[in-house]
Formats: C-alpha cells, structure tokens, sequence
C-alpha cells in the first residue's frame, strides 16, 4: 500500500487497521540504526550519542561524564505484550538490519524512532520495502508527531500514542488484557573515569525501570510527550493505583535482585493517591527501596521531606528552566532552597535549564547559565527550547510564522544541543550553538565533577539518617552509602590529583576527601591512597581516547518473546506476571474522566 494516501493515526480514536494473520503474523520490532554518536549521511551526529547523560548533561565532564546507555523500553513494553510471535531487534547497526531482513521473513516491521531519526526510519522502510515487501511497516513513538510523516516515509501504519494497545488491537488481541512489565535493567554499559563498571556489577547494583504511565496531566505547552499521550488533563496509566504497582515491583525485585528503581514517569508524585498508597504498601511490607524519579519541583513542596524519604526518594529529576519561567509547574517555588534542602537529605537532584527561552538575549543569557550554575545540582541538563510538532506551543508559533522552514534545516540536527527550529527573536543558530556548550563547561568549572557532586550529597545523606529511627530508611542510607568508604573514596582521592593545580577545586575536593575519612576511616585512606593514583591513570587515558574522537556505541540486543517457539538459541524477554491486585482496570487506560483528577497533587 502507498504510504501517501495512508491516514495518521491516533492510538486512542482510530477506525483500526487489524492484519490478516493476527496472532499468527511474525513480528519484528527495531529501534533505528546505529552507530549513533558521530556525522554521518544517515543523521547520526556527533553531538547526539546514544547516552542520556553525556549527551543532554555531562557532555562537557570529558572523563567525568558519566556514560551508559538505556533499551528501547516503548519497544519491550510492546514484546512483552502481545500474543504474537515478536522478535525484537535494539541498536542494530545499518548492516545487522539489513542482514536480518535478509535472512528472516517478517509479517510486520515495526520501527520506533523520535523525530531527529527521521531520515534513519525513511532508510529503513526502503530497505524493509526491497527485502521484505510483503511485509506491514509500522512506524510509532515520538516521530508519529510529525504532521505528513506519512508523506515523507514509506509506511503502512503511523501510530500515535500508546502502542501496546495499537498493536493488540492490530493484531486482534484483547486491547485489555493485563499489562505485563519488563524486566528492565535501567542503564547498560556504565562507564566512569574510563572504568567499565558494568563488567564488575552485580545483580541488584543497576536499579530496574518502571513505567507506571506514560505522558503528564500538567500539558506545559512546549511538552511533547504530554502532548504525545492526549496533552493537559490526560495521561495513559499502565499501572493505576499503588497496589498494582507494588505488585509489580515486587515481582521485579524477586526476578531480578533489585531493590532500586527508576521510575519513568514524567511526572510520577503527581500521582498523588498512588505514590502514598506505593508508601503505605513498602512500610508493610518492609521494603527498602530506593527510587529515582522525575518531578516538577511544586509536585515535590507537595510532599514533606519525611514522605520523600520513607517513599525511598534518592534522586529527581527537576526542571528549574530559568527565573522568569512562565511556566505553572515551577510557580512559587523557590528552587534554591528545595535543592539544597533535598540534598540535605541525601536526594540527589538533576536540574534542568531550557536555554533559547523567547525571553532570552545574548544580554541576558550567561545571567540565565548563572542562575542555573548556582542551584549547584548534582548534575545540569541544558537543553535548547524546541517546538515540536504535536505540542501547543508548535501550533502557535507555527500560527504565527514562527516555525522555520524545513528546507532550513536537516531533522537530525534538531535534536536539542545546538540549533533551534523556530525563528528566535534575539539569538542566531550560531549563537545558540556555542551558549550551550558553554553553559555546560560554566556548571563544570564552578561546580565540578558531578560524579564526586554525587558523592558528596550522598555522604549528607548517609550522616544525616544512619540512624533513622525507621529501620527501612536506615537500611535505605546503608545501602546507598556502601561505597562511599572504598570506591567513592577512590574516585574523590583521583579528582583531588587531578586538579592539583586548580586551587579552588582542589580544596573542594580535599574537603571533601577529608569528610570521607573522618567518617569512614582507614579503609577510606586506603582506598584513596592506593585507588586515587589508578584511576588518576585512568581518566588519562580515558582523556587520550575521547580526544582521538571515540565514541561509545550501545551493543545490539536481539530477543524474542514466548511465541517465537523456533528460535530457542535467542534470549527471551522476561517480564511479570500482570498485577494480582486488581481493584480498577489494569489495562492501559487513557484517563479523561474527571473524577480521576482528585488522584493529582493540588487539584
Ligand atoms: C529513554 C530516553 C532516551 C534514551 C534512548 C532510548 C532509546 N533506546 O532510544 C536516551 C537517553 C539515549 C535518549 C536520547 C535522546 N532522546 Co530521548 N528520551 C527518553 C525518554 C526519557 C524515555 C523514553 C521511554 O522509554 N518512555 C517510556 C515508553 C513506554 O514510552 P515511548 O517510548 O513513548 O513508547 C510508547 C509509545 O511512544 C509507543 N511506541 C514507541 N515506539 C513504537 C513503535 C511502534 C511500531 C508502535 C506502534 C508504537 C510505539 O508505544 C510505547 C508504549 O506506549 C523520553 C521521554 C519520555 N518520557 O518518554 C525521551 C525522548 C523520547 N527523547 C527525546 C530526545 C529529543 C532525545 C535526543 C534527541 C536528545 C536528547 N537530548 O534527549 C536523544 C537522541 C539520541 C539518538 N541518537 O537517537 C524526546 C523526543 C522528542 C521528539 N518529539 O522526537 C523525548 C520525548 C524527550 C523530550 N520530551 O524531549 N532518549
Ligand atoms: S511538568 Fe514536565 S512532564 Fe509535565 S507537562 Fe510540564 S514539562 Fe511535561
């Protein structure tokens, strides 16, 4: 079928396309091709790696940055749950892409992408169209969101939204069947000072992601993935109250050793009813878990600091965007004083600071870099405010011509880091293009490495509530702080060298040591001493690398679900049993009722 006359559809409100052979078709799911972090014809760039912290938030750290890589999880959410025979193909390379569709024969090909990786999945259906073309391509995540995709690319379906649902429905399944949560292991392939940690981690040391729902009832205009999943007001949950929930995270914790979380869920203590009936349930059941969480930083003033830490809160990730923020999420709050005192308490914050805001001006903008650079957070995402389509904020400066033409620029440079693609009123892509690497280096020079930011935040911590009077919490502190006294010494001991000849963060860094050793003692000299010096050789070396242009590059995964019975040689996806406690639909449900609203912080 020609993808032209093909409609774009909206998970929630199409007539459905369902495919001949339903549960019986052969599905193959991919992610887009690699290798990800340098220039190439295909849209790779150098600045847009594979890597959520070295590319939006260390990027500057040089052997500091903290390097991993994350799964497609959309994709094995939707392995995981469908009936039919699905393969799941994760960071191939162009030519594992291509091997595969020569070799195996596909009913379906599904292919997940965001926008920036639009001219990989126009590649990829050519291919798919010359080796497969029997086959069914459907196109979802982010990407969907461009109005004529479906112009641009040759698909057969363009599915906006949730996709599990899309794809039950496709395939004839029971859009309503429980939901089934992979196990996820959050981050792959860490690497630190040029040490792979991962070839030394144990089960259990990865916290597991979680995905209780997916888009923000908050629906700031600039947002796309609340506008992804119906925009203000709206949100898709998979996991709707806290006893599923628990019940779920309690499966994962047995199955995989874990007993951290991260939780992806843009706006997870939002979900106010669920994240205290989660609480309720962990203090119960005694469980000492720490979980990672993304909030705007009014959701967090909502909860007292007690709450936070008997929920296990142990990192955020917080928006601070800027002093004059329009934006409701951050009204009132006074984002110094909740940064530092959630440090305080050993939460570790990464801050977020929207650069190319309309306000801004090449006058004001080191202003707008400083007033970020003095939350002094653990880590700082800079990203470049960018009008997506799908969101409010893109039909409004579209509206008002504001939007640049696309044959201004390639897609695949719109990924955040240097250019914009709206018409600002004060700043030029050539400024743009140096503000942001220089508000990374500011928040570097002034506040230093953010693994040893880290750290020191922990420490507070752990000397705040080692003796807790709740025994969760206190083995909560114990755990996290357990390599404080041995390798966080180490890596504080070897940035202490390293900027011997910095006074200023010498002496931060020396304070720092210091601290460890008064609470942790010999072993913390020792660890110092002896590893200090190794891993001093270690980010040398690691220096010599990047500097000769390396970039690390995500493994392939390839996998398959139950349903794949001939294949017994793949690893097969893993995931839970759905949530035994089930009061409500544990469904995927798009909330639009009002009642629901009473679920939320401050409604
Ligand atoms: C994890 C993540 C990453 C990981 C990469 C993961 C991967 N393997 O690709 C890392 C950290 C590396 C990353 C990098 C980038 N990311 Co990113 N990332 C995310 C994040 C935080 C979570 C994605 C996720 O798993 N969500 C949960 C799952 C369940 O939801 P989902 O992916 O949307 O999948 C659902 C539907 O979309 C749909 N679906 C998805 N795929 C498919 C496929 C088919 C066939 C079908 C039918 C349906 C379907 O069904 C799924 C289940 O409902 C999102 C923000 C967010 N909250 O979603 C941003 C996000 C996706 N990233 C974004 C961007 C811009 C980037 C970067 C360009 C830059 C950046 N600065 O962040 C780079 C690009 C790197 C590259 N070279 O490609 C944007 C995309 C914007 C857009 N409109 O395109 C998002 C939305 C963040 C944002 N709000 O700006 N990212
Ligand atoms: S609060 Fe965050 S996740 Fe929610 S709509 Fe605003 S920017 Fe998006």
């Amino acid at each position: 079928m020609k993808a032209d006359c093909l409609p774009v559809v909206n998970a929630s409100d199409q007539p459905h396309a369902h495919h001949k052979a339903g549960t019986k078709a052969r599905v193959l799911l991919t992610s887009v091709f690699g290798p990800y972090g340098r220039d190439d014809q295909y849209g790779s760039r150098r600045l847009n790696p594979m890597e959520l912290y070295h590319n939006q938030v260390t990027r500057t750290q040089g052997a500091f940055s903290l390097r991993m890589f994350h799964r497609s999880w959309g994709l094995m959410l939707i392995q995981a749950n469908i009936a039919a025979p699905c393969t799941l193909l994760d960071f191939p390379t162009l030519d594992r892409f291509v091997a595969e569709l020569q070799t195996r024969q596909y009913d379906i090909i599904g292919i997940s992408s965001i926008i920036p990786n639009q001219n990989k999945v126009k590649k990829m259906c050519e291919l798919i169209r010359q080796y497969q073309p029997e086959a069914e391509i459907i196109v979802g995540g982010h990407i969907a969101n461009i109005p004529d995709l479906a112009q641009k690319i040759d698909a057969d379906h363009v599915v906006r939204g949730e996709g599990v649902r899309w794809f039950r429905r496709y395939l004839g399944e029971d859009e309503n069947q429980p939901l089934r949560h992979p196990m996820i292991s959050s981050g792959i392939g860490t690497r630190i000072l040029g040490v792979d940690v991962s070839v030394s981690e144990k089960p259990g040391d990865v916290a597991a992601t979680i995905i209780p729902s997916v888009g923000c009832p908050l629906g700031c205009n600039f947002c796309s993935t609340s506008a992804m999943f119906g925009g203000k007001g709206k949100w898709v949950d998979f996991y709707r109250t806290g006893d599923e929930l628990f019940d779920v995270m309690c499966q994962v914790e047995r199955e995989m050793g874990v007993r951290s979380f991260f939780i992806m869920d843009e706006n997870f203590l939002f979900h106010r009813r669920r994240a205290l009936r989660l609480l309720e349930l962990m203090e119960a059941n005694e469980k000492s878990w720490s979980l990672d969480v993304f909030s705007s930083a009014n959701v967090l003033r909502s909860y007292s600091i007690e709450q936070l830490i008997r929920l296990g809160i142990s990192w955020v990730w917080m928006g601070i965007e800027g002093r004059d923020s329009q934006y409701a999420k951050l009204a009132g709050a006074d984002t110094f004083e909740l940064v530092k005192h959630l440090q305080s308490h050993g939460i570790r914050v990464l801050g977020s600071t929207i650069i190319a805001l309309e306000n801004h001006t090449p006058e004001n903008i080191d202003e707008a870099i400083e007033h970020a650079v003095r939350h002094d957070t653990d880590f700082h995402q800079f990203m470049l405010y960018t009008p997506v389509p799908g969101t409010p904020l893109h039909k409004e400066l579209s509206e008002k011509g504001l939007m640049k033409n696309e044959s201004e620029f390639d897609p695949s440079d719109i990924h955040g880091q240097a250019i914009l693609n709206y018409r600002h009123p004060a700043l030029s892509d050539e400024q743009t293009a140096v503000i942001m690497p220089r508000a990374f280096n500011r928040d570097f020079e002034v506040n230093g490495p953010s693994v040893v930011r880290i750290v020191r935040t922990t420490l507070a911590g752990w000397k705040r509530h080692k003796n807790h009077a709740d025994p969760c919490v206190r083995g909560r502190y114990a755990w996290e702080a357990r390599e404080l006294g041995t390798t966080f010494s180490a890596l504080v001991a070897a940035a202490k060298l390293y900027y011997r000849r910095r006074p200023v963060m010498h002496a931060k860094m020396s304070a720092l040591l210091r601290e460890l050793h008064a609470e942790f003692g010999w072993k913390s000299r020792l660890w110092s001493l002896v590893g200090g010096r190794w891993l001093l050789g270690r980010i040398r070396k690691e220096e010599k690398r990047l500097s000769s242009g390396f970039s690390h590059e995500p493994p392939t995964f390839y996998e398959r679900n139950e349903a794949v019975a001939d294949r017994p040689e793949l690893p097969l996806c893993r995931s839970t049993e759905p949530p035994a406690a089930r009061p409500s639909p544990v469904s995927p449900v798009v909330v639009a009722d009002e009642s629901r609203e009473t679920e939320l912080v401050g409604v």
